[in-house]
């Protein structure tokens, strides 16, 4: 796991027996935005300018954050604090080990496929589903965003931000 701090950093995630890329904020003095399709340096937050590279994985700090995946499977971790999860178009497989409903949210950056609470119910019937304790949002064969230990029931269009 490679931790951000003060500074220019570049955090490698590569090289190391396969192992997915993490980069970690859990100890940042105030929330970060992290984008994973900026693969040159990006500043992620007040005095801290990271370039991630084979990074697949971040663990936000413990203040808001906004976390941005790209294509590749992707694994975050909010670390408290209000955070905003952001999936654009083919965002892989993609999962969320805390989300934390009415708190955080997930932002779907391409054209909504509901706009309030009744047409989200309509269509999560079709694309979210239960898996013992946790959640499931399929978008389709190649995209999905799994919400660990969150329940299904709980879960609502208030938790997402979308755009027309
Ligand atoms: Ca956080
Ligand atoms: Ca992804």
């Amino acid at each position: 796991m490679l931790e951000g701090g003060l500074g220019h950093n570049t955090l490698n995630g590569g090289g190391g027996g396969g192992a997915t890329g993490i980069a970690s904020y859990e100890h940042a003095a105030s929330g970060v935005t992290v984008d994973l399709n900026v693969t040159t340096e990006q500043t992620v937050a007040p005095g801290m300018f990271d370039t991630l590279v084979n990074i697949q994985d971040i663990y936000g700090s413990a203040h808001d954050d906004t976390i941005i995946g790209n294509s590749a499977s992707n694994y975050f971790l909010g670390n408290g604090g209000a955070d905003t999860f952001r999936f654009n178009v083919n965002m892989g497989f993609d999962g969320i080990g805390d989300f934390v409903t009415g708190q955080d949210k997930i932002d779907l950056n391409f054209s909504a496929p509901f706009t309030d609470e009744v047409s989200f119910q309509a269509w999560a019937a079709g694309h979210v589903t239960a898996q013992t304790g946790s959640t499931m949002i399929t978008f389709d064969a190649s995209d999905s965003i799994f919400l660990l230990n969150v329940n299904k029931a709980n879960l609502h269009a208030s938790d997402f931000i979308v755009h027309s």
